[in-house]
């Protein structure tokens, strides 16, 4: 009887192991992956946070076995047989032995998980910033993100532009984190560990990505109805990329006459007391920067694709895609809309 149950162990542990390599780093483990897990890091203090989960989960997965098999053997071995006279087995009171190793053996697994933590805490929040770092200054808006480039001179939103680091040409990046209003927090799983943004308490963190994409996050601290959609986007490139796009972005706004008369409405229009947009009169700051908003592949935060269409929609009424926002709809004719939209659609 025993040993029918015995049987299913090995199953068991085979189907632990099973999942234990689906979860591990894995060929795919440094690529970007569109529902982003914490299980396929790509950037150094996302590898260091997930070898110490991996470590954690062996540590308790080990107790549950040991803790469940003598429970299971106990219930089969002890179980109550036809002839049992029910009468009360021998009681064990007061054992040394036994009181000594339920009380030691707990403290040294939690003694080992709290000095490994302990580490891993100090290692990814003591790391030197080296030289070359890059530093980007993220602040947390309802709902959306900022990030400016001080020693670059750039300012956008949304898409946070970095490059890719190698093992001889270690490029991290440093990002300092302030909020503008409310509580958020930057988390971008592949990369590093969830880092809050609180007003007035600057926080900071570090990637080092380790292979070129697009990896996505997410806001992770309820700041609002609109926390939904206050989706990240991190585009790791080549050095080469990276300079291009620093180089597009510190120009100037484009300038084409063609579309003037959008500019026009842009200008005179409230649009211009919330939104920024470099060599032209509007200086706006509550709203993101849209110097090179066609250079972005979404509005709103990852709310919607940056299409023509999707850009009038958002002018015309921001509440149809994003309830609760905080831009108005301004009440514009169509027609104005649409110069709008021809303008913003230069703005490369
Ligand atoms: C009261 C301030 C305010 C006014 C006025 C305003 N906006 Fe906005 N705008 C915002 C805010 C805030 C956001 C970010 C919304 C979000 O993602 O939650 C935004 C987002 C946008 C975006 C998307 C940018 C991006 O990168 O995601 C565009 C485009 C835009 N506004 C254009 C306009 C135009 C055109 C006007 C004038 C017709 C205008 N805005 C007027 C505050 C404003
Ligand atoms: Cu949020």
């Amino acid at each position: 009887m025993i040993r029918e149950h015995g049987a299913r162990a090995p199953r068991l542990i085979l189907l632990l192991m099973t999942a234990a390599a689906l979860v591990g780093p894995s060929a795919w483990a440094d690529l970007p992956q569109q529902t982003p897990s914490i299980f396929a890091p790509a950037s150094t203090p996302a590898d260091t946070i997930f070898g110490l989960s991996v470590f954690a989960l062996a540590v308790t997965g080990g107790i549950f076995v040991v803790v469940g098999g003598m429970l299971a053997y106990a219930i089969v071995r002890y179980r109550e047989r036809p002839n049992d006279d029910t009468s009360e087995p021998p009681q064990i009171y007061g054992s040394v032995q036994v009181e000594l190793a339920w009380t030691v053996i707990p403290i040294l697994i939690v003694v080992v998980l709290f000095l490994t933590t302990a580490r891993i805490i100090f290692a990814i929040q003591d790391a030197p910033q080296p030289k070359d770092a890059l530093d980007v200054t993220v602040i947390g808006h309802q709902f959306w993100w900022e990030f400016r480039y001080p020693k670059l001179g750039i300012v956008t939103a949304n898409e946070l532009h970095v490059p890719v680091s190698t093992s001889q040409e270690p490029l991290p990046t440093f990002l300092h984190l302030l909020s503008a209003d409310v509580d958020h927090s930057f988390w971008v799983p592949q990369l590093a560990g969830k880092t809050d943004l609180i007003p007035n308490h600057p926080n900071e963190t570090w990637i080092e990505p380790t292979h070129t994409g697009l990896y996505y996050g997410q806001c992770a601290q309820f700041c609002g109805v609109e926390h939904a959609k206050m989706l990240l986007r991190v585009y790791v490139e080549t050095p080469a990329q990276f300079a291009a796009w620093v180089k597009s972005q510190q120009q100037p706004a484009v300038e084409d006459p063609q579309v003037a008369a959008g500019r026009e409405i842009f200008e005179t229009h409230a649009c211009a007391n919330c939104h920024a947009i470099k060599g032209t009169g509007a200086l706006g700051t509550f709203g993101p920067d849209l110097t090179h908003l066609a250079s972005r592949d979404t509005i709103a935060a990852g709310a919607a694709d940056n299409t023509p269409q999707n850009l009038f929609d958002w002018i015309k009424d921001p509440d149809s895609m994003k309830p609760g926002c905080l831009m108005p709809s301004m009440q514009l004719s169509d027609n104005n809309i649409h110069e709008l939209v021809a303008y913003l659609e230069t703005l490369h």
